[in-house]
Order: C-alpha cells, then structure tokens, then sequence
C-alpha cells in the first residue's frame, strides 16, 4: 500500500518538473526595505524553452503584484504597468536592467536581508496554456548594487529614483 502511494507521489512530481523545467528562473532577488517603505523590485532572469508571454506576478506578501518599465515623460521618469512581457523561445530576458522590472506593491512586512521573500509568476505559452512558477527571490542587503548598474552605468540615475519614489499615473 504504501509503495504504490510513493509511486504515485513520484509521478506527480515527475509532471510537476516537467512542466517547471519550461521556464527556467535564475538569480531572483529584492533589496531589504528602507523604513516606511512598502513596495519591493525583484530582479531575475527568466528563459522559457518556447515562445510564451510572462502576464503576472504576485506573491503571498504583498497586495498586488505589477509589470513595470520605467519611461521618461517630459523631465520625469514615471513608473507604468505592461499587461505582459514577451519571453522570446530560449532567450534570457533579464529583468532588473533596461527599466523593465517586477514590483511587489502593498507589502505586508518588511523585507529583511538573508531572508527569503516567495513569490508566484504566471506564464502564459503560445499555445494558450498557462503555467504558475512559485519562487523564492533572496533579498540582499539594501545597499546592493542592481544588475543594472553593474552592466549599464548610465541607468544608476533610474535606479535612485526607483529605490526612493514610486510614480502611478
Ligand atoms: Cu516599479
């Protein structure tokens, strides 16, 4: 009896990661949270085998959960929500550089550095179907550097603005 319900168990997971491994998730991580501050970006890079489209992000911690680019208006550098995001067949798509990013809004607690901070993303394939990816993203100590500024000096200006202010219009 109970090997047959381990081999059940087996094969359940089996599917599971098979299904997982269509999207592979690297190097997830958000900051530790400045006092009073209630929004976090999380940075990774996300590859999918086929072409599919990343349409939400949410996690357990937070109200709400958006796509977000960031795009000058006159002198301002404003904040706005994509309904999605393209993932391109087998191409790393790094979010965290190019002012494309993932912000978790409304969070519930602080966001301590070593902890872990989980979340969900919902990936929608070509096809039609969907798939949820449930995730951990390591948060680093405030002061950390994002992967923007280590590969793109210049967006270091949008990287402040985005650290202290969150602009909704
Ligand atoms: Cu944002």
């Amino acid at each position: 009896m109970k090997r047959i319900l381990c081999a059940g168990l087996l094969a359940m997971l089996a599917v599971t990661q098979a299904f997982a491994d269509e999207v592979k998730v690297t190097k997830a991580w958000t900051r530790a949270t400045a006092p009073g501050q209630d929004s976090a970006s999380v940075q990774l890079t996300i590859t999918s085998k086929k072409d599919a489209t990343l349409i939400g992000v949410a996690s357990g911690s937070a109200q709400s959960g958006e796509i977000h680019y960031m795009a000058m208006e006159g002198n301002v550098m404003v904040m706005r929500a994509l309904e999605s995001l393209d993932l391109p067949a087998k191409k790393p798509v790094t979010l965290g550089v190019d002012g494309i990013h993932l912000m978790l809004l409304g969070l519930k607690a602080p966001l301590k550095a070593g902890h872990k901070l989980p979340f969900a993303l919902t990936v929608k394939f070509a096809d039609g179907h969907t798939t949820v990816l449930k995730l951990l993203a390591q948060i680093k100590p405030l002061d950390t550097a994002s992967n923007a500024v280590q590969t793109q000096p210049q967006t270091d200006a949008q990287t402040e603005e985005h650290q202290h202010e969150h602009h909704h219009q």
